[in-house]
Parts: C-alpha cells; structure tokens; sequence
C-alpha cells in the first residue's frame, strides 16, 4: 500500500484527464504494480487500435522511485556517517601519506570519494559474505576506489598500520597493499581484478551467468547470492562494459545489480559534457532490457520538488547538461542561485529561504544512503532481470578545491590547510600536524562506531572482500586412463583437434569428474567436430529448449537444455573468455573446482581478448585454452586474418600460461593429464595453452619414456639411423616436415640427423632462465645445466628448429644454444592457400628444411658451398623469392 500522490504534476489538465488521472492515481495508490500492469494493458490496446504508443526508453531526469514510495532507513545515520568519514580520512591519508613520503607512487581518492556511500550502504546493509555454508555475494569493486576498500578493513581490523602505510610499496619487509584489486598479489582479500576498465563488468555479467549454469547443472544450491559491479560512468565507454548487457536480460539474471557511479567525470575532464550520461545509460539498459533505477538527487531535494508546482526545477534540471552540473559542484552555492535557480524567477523564489551554504549542500542521490537503500533494495527484489543502478555522486566529493574540477583524477596531494580542513571537517580527532603527513586513525575496537560497524558484518557473515581456497580431495586420472590416445591412431589419419575432442567425451563420460568439465565454444563448435559433444552433453540453455530443433530427428542433433554442459556463446571471444573467468576460478568462488575448455580459433585468442587472459592470469585462474585450426600455414584458405603464427609468442608473456604445441594426439594426452594434476589435484595456480590443427595424419603411439621431454618441452623422437650431424626440431604438424626432410637429408645428400619433438618452446626457455638465475646468484657453486641443454646431451651438428610460428618462438633458446641455432618460421602475413603453398612460401617445408641444414652444414665447413647451392635448386627453393616476412 503506498500513499496517493497529493498533487498532479500539472493543474491545467482538462475535467475529462483529471477524472483518468485521478482513477489512475487510485489505483496506483493501492499498489504500484497494479499501476504499471494497467499502463500496459493500455498500451497493448492502444497499439490494437493502431494508435502509436510512446516509446519509454528515457524518463525524466529525476528519482525512479518516488519519495513516497520509499522505506525508511534501518542503520544508524550517524553512527554509519561517522564510519565513512573516518574511512574517507584513511583512505585520503593512505594515498596522501604516500606520495609525500615517495612523490609520484600515485594512487587514487577522487573515485572513493564519490563512491563511498554507495559502498558503505552495501556493506552496512547488503553486501553478505555467506548463505549459510554456502558462498555470499560477490562484489566487482571499481579498482581506482581500492583505498577506500583497504580502509575499510583497516578499521575492522584486518590490516595493521605498517600495511597500510606500506600501500603501493609491495616490496617491503612489510609488504604493503597493491595499488588495484589483485588476487595474485593479495590471494586472501581480493577476488576479482578490475582495473582493467571495462573487464570487470563483462566478467560480472558471466560471473552471474556461469552461476545459474552451477544452479541448473546441480553443482551448487541455489541461494539469493548476488553479483554486484561497480562501474565507472567513464568505464561504460569501453565496448567490454555495455558489449554484453543483452545477455543479462536474455537469461534474466536477477542476480545481477550493476552500479554506475555517474560521477559525470573520468580522466581527462566530463564523460559527457555536452549531453547527460544517465539518459544514455539509461536509454541503453532499459533497450537492452535491464531494470534502470535512477538515483539522481538526495532527500533534501525532495522538499524543493514538493514545493515547486510549476515543474520548473524539472525543467530546469533537464535544460542543463553533464558541463553544467560540473561546474555547479565545482563552484559554490552563490553560483549554483545565480547560474541555476536564477534562470528563473520562481525557481529563484523557491530558495530564497535557503543559504548558500545550504544550497552547497544540497545533496546528489549517490551521496544519500536513503536514496541509495532503496535502490539497493528494489534491486534485490526484482525478479526476472538484472537491475542497473545509475548513481550520480560527485567526483572528489569533501576533497576541497579539487572536488568536481577536470584533474580531480590524478589528485594524490591534497596541501596542508585542505588536509586540516577535511579533519576538521569529518571530526578526525588527530591532531593537525599528523594531518598533514597522513596519519591513519583508527578508534579503538569498542568504539561505539567500530561496535557498529562489526556487528553489522557479522549480521551479514563475516567480512567483503575475502578469497578462499577450500582443501581439495580431488584426485587426477592417470596417464593409462588415456590409453587410446597414448596407443595411435592405427594409421588412420586424424587431426589433433580430433583427438581433444575424443579426449573430451572420454572426460565428459568419466563418473567422478566428468560434471566437472566445462567445454565453451564461440560458435566454432563445428569448425572442432564438436556435433558428437553437443548431442552427448547438450548445450546450455536457462529456458530448456522451447522449440523442435529442425534437425529432432538426427542422431546430432542440435540440443539444447537446462542442464546442459557445453557454454555456447555464440560470436563472442571476450564472452567466451568471461565465462572461462568464471569456470576456471569457481574452485575459489564456489568452491567447485570446474575445469574448462575453452575452444577457438587461436587467432581470436590472445591478440584479441589478450587483457581478459592477463586479469584470468591475476585470478589464478586454472583451465585449458584450446588454440584451435593454429598454426600459419596449418589453417590452410583462410589467409590473413585467421593464420596464426604468433599466439604462441603472446601466450607465452603470461607468466602463469603454461604453453604447449603438440605434434601428436599422445602428447596431447600426456599434456592435459599432467594439467589436470597440477592444477587440481596440486592445486597449482597456472593454466594451460595448448594449440591444436586441422591436418589429418597418422597418430603415432607414444614412444617408451618420452612422457617427461613432452611435459618439460622437448624429446628425442627419431634418431638418424647413421651418426648424426644435424639436429631438426619440429612443433605441431611441422614436425611432418622435419621428418620428411630427415628422410631427404639421408637419401638425397647423406647427411643424417635427429629428429626432436619441441612442445613447448616456452616452458623450455622459463627452465633454463630460471637455471640460469640460480647460477648467476650461486657462482662458488657447482654450475647447473638447463633442461634443453641436458636433453641435447652430445648431440652434434647444427639445430635447425621449425615450427608454425614465428622464428621468435624458437628464438627464445639461442642463449643456450647459441651459433648453432638456425630458425625457420613464418614471419609475416598470411595467405589463402593450400598448405603445400603455404609452407613453400613461408619456408617451413620439408625442402627448406634440408636447404637450411646444407646451407648452415657449408658455412661450417663440413658441405660443399656449391653441393649446397645446388641442392637448394633441386629442392625448387626459389633462392630470389622476396622475404615472406615482408610480403
Ligand atoms: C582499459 C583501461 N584504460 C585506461 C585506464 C586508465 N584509467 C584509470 S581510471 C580512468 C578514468 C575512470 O573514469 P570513470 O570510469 O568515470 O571512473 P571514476 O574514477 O570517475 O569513478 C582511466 C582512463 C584503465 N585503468 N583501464
Ligand atoms: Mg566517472
């Protein structure tokens, strides 16, 4: 039951609207809902009488929920109030306290400032660390307001002092509190890396997403846990950040709140200074068919608006755009008379009573806990939809002189009178001299306020942020358990790709962990053969499947279901790679240690979604990135923008990226079993990149004894059958051609050589780095010898390494191997071609193997310059070809 409204926004209605007003008024006034079905209803039939409906997609720009639908507050304003000051002060004295001490470490305030009721709101009231034994709800915090987040916990006690003076220096004895959410740095308090703008509120939409996945697959209970994510109204300008919104809706995630802080500012000056952001933001939710609630002006607004009957200060307010509204929080109260009210006479009559003081004061909506609990409240009850909860602050709110001015961002230093002047103002009872170096406050633990605030967490179960790794009792499959892969393929000519997804189904079957497994495909799942999977496990869909798939009446058919276990994305990488997020670190968040595989082209992998994996990295994310039709002359036909010589190369700047390039469908094996190990069963925090090709050949089995050379990167895998002069690597489908230039080399030219499988490159390198170090630290000790070099043992002659990738990748190892290193790779752009084509032109064929070993072998003195030139002719290397590298 709400109240009636008392006066109609405008008297001049004629006797017939005022008498429709007056009945809708009524019925609203019984229950708003009942309202909104009637106002539908007549929508509906107007449309039936071809009458055109106007199209809502922005209101006027004011409160969604009025005044007198509003629940009173249940904290204590002043106890609350007292609490965010005194995590204002510390949050302003960490960042202050620092710079003076050490100019130029940065950090951040103006973002807390105008954050802060937003978040105190929710931790005093919403935001519950558990359901029972089940996990609470997760927060995204915006990662420039991290100080405040950090503050926060000081004052409940969870930091001491020297922590929080060491904030930005993490390399301390004391190692203090990383600049932006980290989980790799700060494994037991942060969850989810944000600072990356744009990431954070793509990962939450998954994160929501992936979490009914859990609900409807059985893997956890349902609970009324929710997804907050704060996102900075600049932050909505990166594609990541709005990309994804029409998922929300489509699978009605209500247990998703997103919450804008519309401070109007970013960086550089106004997000929009020439427009409103919260119409469009608004316009753009409500389209995408999310629940917009506005919180646009504090209380004591509200007296003006009752007070004003001629819907000026509407007006007025909407005359003005995101510029004006700056200026107006940057300048005092006489301007704000002059320059707002004062456009019009009786807005200026309206606050003759009123000091300028008290029109300075007047309040923003995202500074009134009020305002901001029944936004927070009417979130968490809606059913059917996510909720965006547009929030205008101001940026750098309390801060002075700086407040609402374009360089409030980079604000670090506040100068000595405006940090005495926020003490004074805030009442932190320090005195002024610690002000000014940024002494931290804490009140004792019984303080009334700090009482308070400690109760209210435990109330809401404990303390936010906090990261958890439950024990695990998971046990890894053996390497026999993938004995059909370990054996070959019989001759038959199969692809890697082919083999993962036999692997897959095997996994997909297994009793124990085959729930566990995640497959996630951006609508490439035909490209892998992945049809078999989709009929085995179905394809997730929140709704079921509510229509007859035209193909019902195939064996692989197209199934979708409720608890469906493959993560069809369609095109999307980045929402691909969300979900993976999700997956890969559910082990932490719910406790359900999923294992996901995430397939595509690898093109579209790194380079394009490269950030996402660095944050994933960050999370101690754990998975397999499936680098699928890899390879730049592999991938035959699709020439430039699909062949990918250089994931590799990106993948391996991760430093948690364990990175695998395997020839065979056993290596393959060996790979994913050790992974499942280490990172399950050890519970190591690495994933895996692992490429896989479209070239159908036989499968070898897997040779005795070579299980170690494959995890640590490299093993012999066919010795020249007289003594060796030559050593050939090869990686993924070019080790083919290794062995067909092995076989050239003996036949033609006499010249023998081993062959070695090189799966990874990178694992290679980190080895003998690290070996390396530890003889650089330990001179007086005897020297160790990197894996590479040990596995070479006394093997002679010149090492022409090939691959698919770039001559960088197998560059990596020339500090080790040094003069004897020669690489062939496929520098350059791509081509649309057969793969015999291909690889002439890049140079990685069988035929420029053997060139390169002649050529190298004729340098060394050990083959005839002219025996070698002349080979190269009858290999048909065309010696004057232009560089592919450049082509
Ligand atoms: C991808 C990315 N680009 C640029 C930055 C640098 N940056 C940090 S904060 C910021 C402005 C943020 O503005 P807004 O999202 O409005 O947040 P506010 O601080 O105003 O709350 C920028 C550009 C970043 N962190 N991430
Ligand atoms: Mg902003």
């Amino acid at each position: 039951m709400t109240m009636k409204l008392e006066t109609p926004a405008q008297t001049d209605f004629s006797a017939e609207v005022s008498e429709w007003i007056e009945a809708f008024d009524d019925v609203v006034a019984d229950d708003w809902q009942h309202g909104a079905e009637l106002l539908e209803t007549l929508r509906q039939r107007a449309r039936e009488a071809g009458v055109p409906t106007p199209n809502e997609v922005t209101t006027p720009y004011r409160n969604t929920i009025p005044k007198h639908d509003e629940v009173p507050y249940p904290g204590d304003r002043t106890l609350e109030r007292r609490v965010e000051s005194l995590i204002r002060w510390n949050a302003l004295a960490m960042v202050h306290g620092q710079n003076k001490k050490d100019a130029g470490i940065g950090g951040h305030i103006s973002t807390y400032s105008s954050l802060a009721t937003l978040l105190e709101v929710g931790f005093n009231h919403f935001f519950r660390a558990k359901y029972g034994e089940e996990p609470g709800d997760f927060i995204y915090f915006q990662g420039h307001a991290s100080p405040g987040v950090y503050a926060r916990a000081y004052l409940e006690g969870r930091f001491d002092d020297d922590r929080l003076k060491n904030f930005r220096h993490e390399l301390r004895d004391t190692p203090g509190l990383s600049s932006y959410p980290h989980p790799w740095l700060m494994p037991d308090f942060w969850r989810f890396p944000t600072v990356s703008m744009g990431i954070g509120p793509l990962n939450a939409i998954y994160q929501a997403r992936f979490m009914r996945y859990l609900e409807n697959r059985g893997l956890i209970k349902a609970t009324p846990r929710k997804i907050w994510a704060f996102v900075g109204d600049g932050e909505t300008d990166e594609v990541d950040t709005l990309g994804a919104i029409s998922l929300g809706a489509r699978e009605k995630l209500d247990n998703l709140i997103f919450v804008v802080n519309c401070n109007l500012q970013r960086l550089d000056g106004p997000v929009r200074g020439n427009k409103r952001i919260i119409d469009e933001l608004e316009g753009m939710f409500r389209g995408a068919g999310w629940n917009v609630i506005k919180v646009i002006w504090g209380s004591d607004w509200d007296a003006l608006f009752e007070r004003d009957h001629t819907g000026l200060l509407l007006r007025r307010m909407e005359e003005c755009v995101d510029g004006d509204f700056q200026t107006f929080k940057a300048k005092d109260g006489a301007y704000l008379r002059e320059h707002f009210f004062g456009k019009y006479p009786e807005l200026l009559a309206l606050v003759s009573d009123m000091t300028n003081e008290q029109l300075e004061q007047l309040h923003r909506g995202g500074h009134d806990p009020a305002k901001i609990y029944n936004a927070y409240k009417r979130a968490i009850d809606h059913k059917g939809g996510p909720t965006v909860i547009l929030a205008k602050t101001v940026k750098g709110y309390g801060m002075g002189s700086s407040q609402a001015r374009n360089a409030t961002h980079n604000e670090k230093k506040m100068v000595d009178t405006e940090l005495a002047a926020f003490v004074k103002r805030f009442d932190i009872p320090i005195p002024e001299d610690a002000a000014k170096h940024g002494t931290p406050y804490r009140p004792a633990q019984d303080a009334p306020e700090i009482v308070y605030m400690q109760e209210r967490r435990r109330e809401l179960g404990g303390y936010i942020p906090a990261r958890e790794v439950p024990k695990s009792d998971f046990t890894a499959p053996a390497l026999d358990y993938f004995g059909e892969w370990t054996a070959g393929s019989n001759n038959r000519a199969v692809s890697t790709t082919m083999g993962f997804v036999s692997i897959l189904r095997h996994l997909l079957k297994d009793p124990k962990i085959g729930k566990l497994i995640v497959p996630i495909v951006p609508d490439e799942g035909r490209t892998f053969g992945l049809e078999s999977v989709i009929r085995q496990v179905g394809i997730y869909a929140a709704e079921g499947q509510k229509y007859s798939p035209h193909d019902a009446d195939m064996l692989l058919y197209y199934r979708e279901a409720k608890d469906g276990q493959i993560l069809e994305e369609g095109i999307t990488e980045a929402g691909s790679m969300a979900s993976f997020t999700a997956a890969g670190t559910a082990y932490s968040n719910y406790k359900v240690p999923t294992i996901p595989f995430y397939m595509y082209y690898s093109m579209f992998g790194f380079q394009r979604i490269g950030d996402m994996v660095w944050a994933f990295a960050d999370a101690r994310g754990k998975g397999f990135l499936m680098g699928g039709t890899a390879g730049r002359t592999t991938m035959l036909g699709e020439g430039l923008q699909h062949q990918d010589g250089h994931s590799h190369i990106l993948a391996s700047t991760v430093p948690t990226c364990a990175t695998y390039d395997p020839a065979f469908v056993y290596e393959l094996a060996v790979v994913i079993q050790d992974g499942i190990r280490r990172m399950y069963e050890k519970g190591e925090d690495i994933f895996y990149y692992i490429t896989m090709y479209n070239e159908d050949y036989a499968m070898p089995a897997m040779p005795e004894g070579s299980a170690e050379g494959i995890l640590r990167g490299i093993y012999k895998l066919k010795p020249a059958a007289g003594e060796a002069v030559a050593q050939l690597f090869g990686s993924g489908p070019i080790l083919n051609e290794a062995l067909r230039a092995q076989e050239i080399l003996a036949t033609k030219y006499g010249v023998h050589a081993d062959v070695w499988s090189v799966t990874s490159y990178t694992e290679l390198r980190r080895d003998a780095l690290a070996v390396e170090r530890w003889n650089r630290l330990h001179p007086a000790d005897k020297e160790r010898v990197p894996y590479v070099v040990s596995a070479l043992g006394a093997a002679k002659g010149p090492i022409i390494a090939t691959s698919d990738y770039m001559k960088a990748l197998p560059d990596v190892l020339a500090p080790w191997l040094l003069s004897r290193l020669v690489t062939l790779g496929t520098d350059g752009f791509g081509r649309s071609d057969n793969r015999e084509h291909l690889r002439r032109h890049f140079e990685v064929n069988a035929e420029s193997i053997v060139g390169a070993t002649l050529s190298k072998l004729a340098r060394e003195g050990k083959f005839k310059p002219k025996a070698a030139q002349k080979a190269l002719a009858e290999l048909g290397v065309d010696v004057e070809a232009g560089d592919p590298a450049r082509a």
